[in-house]
């Protein structure tokens, strides 16, 4: 799956606490875009999960499941992704849940549709920053976290998260220079073309995922410019 992974350019992630109707998950889903990650923070349910798998799974773009609860976890995604956040001040969300979730599933789960993303979320006023209890990194504490993603923990994700905000397209660059063979994922505020294309150019893969709901032709529009 590191191949295909090395593959991918675009990313529309999906909100299972979100309405989406079917028209707009099949515009979504054959879009063109390399794949769908399933995850949210607030109101994420296993109903609401299995329902959006169901509705994706009439397609054939890859699912991904993005693990944020260990209540809301189902089989039938073709990858999971466990977050670990770096940046937050409790050891709960870099370490506890991970530990839980193979302690609980470690005989069913396949290791080749898993991997572990290096989370750092750079929005405050994100509900993942406030939920997981994160401080707010200055540029050298970016980069030395894209470091440890790479040299210490070995991840094949590193995840600049500025959910519901555009981030900053130089500090993207600084970290993107640094990586070899950990993959840059940016996700946060992109809402037109121009600024996938900006952040794509620095990032290894750019995640949709808002617009979706604000403006469905608009978020269309990234998948192009990117490819
Ligand atoms: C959220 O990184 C994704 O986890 C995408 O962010 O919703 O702001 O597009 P947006």
């Amino acid at each position: 799956m590191q191949t295909t992974l090395n593959e991918w350019k675009h990313i529309f992630k999906l909100d299972p606490a979100k309405e989406i109707s079917d028209a707009h998950l099949e515009m979504v889903c054959e879009s063109g875009t390399d794949a769908v990650i399933v995850g949210g923070t607030d109101n994420v349910t296993l109903d609401g999960v299995l329902d959006l798998l169901m509705r994706i799974r009439r397609y054939s773009v890859p699912c991904i499941l993005e693990i944020s609860r260990m209540e809301a976890i189902a089989p039938g995604f073709d990858y999971y992704f466990i977050p670990m956040v770096m940046n937050s001040n409790v050891k709960k969300w870099m370490m506890d849940m991970q530990h839980q979730a193979i302690k609980q599933y470690r005989e069913l789960m396949n290791w080749k549709d898993i991997f572990f993303e290096g989370y750092c979320i750079l929005n405050k006023d994100a509900k993942a920053f406030t939920h997981t209890n994160s401080f707010m990194p200055d540029d050298e504490d970016v980069m030395a976290y894209a470091y440890m993603a790479e040299h210490v923990f070995h991840l094949p994700i590193f995840y600049m998260e500025y959910s519901g905000k555009y981030g900053e397209p130089k500090l993207i660059e600084q970290v993107k220079r640094q990586l070899v063979s950990t993959l840059l994922f940016y996700g946060g505020g992109i809402e037109n073309d121009s600024q996938a294309r900006e952040m794509k150019e620095h990032a290894d893969v750019i995640i949709v995922g808002n617009r979706i709901y604000t403006d469905i032709e608009e978020a269309l529009k990234t998948v192009k410019a990117v490819r």
